[in-house]
């Protein structure tokens, strides 16, 4: 759907930013594998998945030189309420969702918005598909209807995993979704897997199984890596207008022009193409709240 530059140059001395605690973090290349570094308060605003030129010093340490304007910022706000990046240069949103705990439609919505404002492709993954999962995949036929990609696994008992791993090849992912949907148990998954070769730091040092406390990279090369973000919960979609609310709204989107007014927001306007869509359940109505109540919320 969207095209990013799907290649970064290897050379330039251009690498990944894998992790960032406080001043330290993490950068790789093919090259050069994992280095730390220190940031200096010229690179404050260093986030992982960055990429940016550094220069060696040693074999042990480098310095960071420039970094790359991104392509989009996935963003949250903080405890202060201040909004803070969690993550870089994504192509790909992984939306995980279960029949247990049962989808948020409004969240869900809010995910796909964030996806069409970051200009990141949106899969949706149904987890749990060992359990009862009829019921919502009758619900998510809305989205694949609207020409979102549904991909359906267990992680658990591990049913198409080379679905998912085929849909994460060159892509630069995040896995978004409700708390128990099964993000962590994936993410180990994918990382046991022999299917992949992941190389990260994290696997190799840590006993236990993968826990997300910080915003990690794990990853199979520059153009494809998978992260896996703690406090996505307050991620914080970058709107400024009614019209950016529109574009997470294919649906919405498209029937602007049949309006009676161009700039119609589709809410109390005359002659609306979207409100008489929804009475025709041409619109889902569902879809149609959660746009109403996106705009309350962020407008
Ligand atoms: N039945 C079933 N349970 C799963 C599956 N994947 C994960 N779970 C369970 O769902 C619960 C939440 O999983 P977790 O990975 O912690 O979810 P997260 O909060 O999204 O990271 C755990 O008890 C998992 O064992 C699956 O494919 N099938
Ligand atoms: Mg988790
Ligand atoms: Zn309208």
């Amino acid at each position: 759907m969207y095209n990013h530059e799907t290649l970064i140059k290897q050379y330039d001395n251009l690498a990944l930013i894998t992790e960032l605690h406080g001043n330290r973090g993490l950068l790789w290349n093919e090259v050069i594998g994992f280095i730390p570094f220190i940031t200096k308060k010229q690179h404050q605003g260093l986030v992982v998945g960055d990429f940016a030129n550094y220069q060696q010093l040693d074999e042990y340490s480098v310095v960071i030189e420039r970094i790359k304007q991104p392509f989009n910022e996935m963003e949250r706000l903080n405890k202060r309420g201040v909004k803070q990046s969690i993550v870089n240069n994504l192509t790909q949103i992984i939306l995980v969702v279960s029949p247990e705990p049962k989808p948020n439609y409004l969240l869900i919505d809010k995910f796909i918005l964030i996806s069409e404002l970051m200009k990141c492709q949106l899969t949706i993954v149904l987890n749990k598909i060992d359990l009862s999962v009829t019921k919502i995949e009758h619900e998510l036929n809305l989205y694949t209807g609207l020409g979102y990609e549904l991909i359906k696994i267990s992680a658990k008992t591990k049913i198409n995993e080379l679905d998912l791993i085929r849909k994460l090849q060159d892509h630069r992912s995040v896995l978004v979704g409700q708390s128990g949907v099964g993000k962590s148990t994936i993410t180990n998954l994918l990382l046991s897997s022999d299917k992949i070769k992941t190389r990260s730091l994290s696997t190799k040092s840590k006993k236990g199984k993968h826990t997300t406390t910080a915003t990690k990279i794990h990853l199979l090369n520059m153009s494809t890596f998978l992260t896996d973000t703690p406090g996505i919960e307050n991620l914080h979609p970058n709107i400024h207008s009614i019209s950016d609310i529109q574009k997470g709204f294919v649906e919405i989107y498209k029937d602007n022009f049949k309006c009676k007014y161009r700039d119609c927001s589709h809410l109390n306007e005359p002659s609306c193409q979207v409100k008489e869509n929804v009475s025709l359940n041409k619109i889902s109505e569902q879809r149609y709240e959660n746009y109403k109540k996106l705009i309350s919320t962020y407008l």
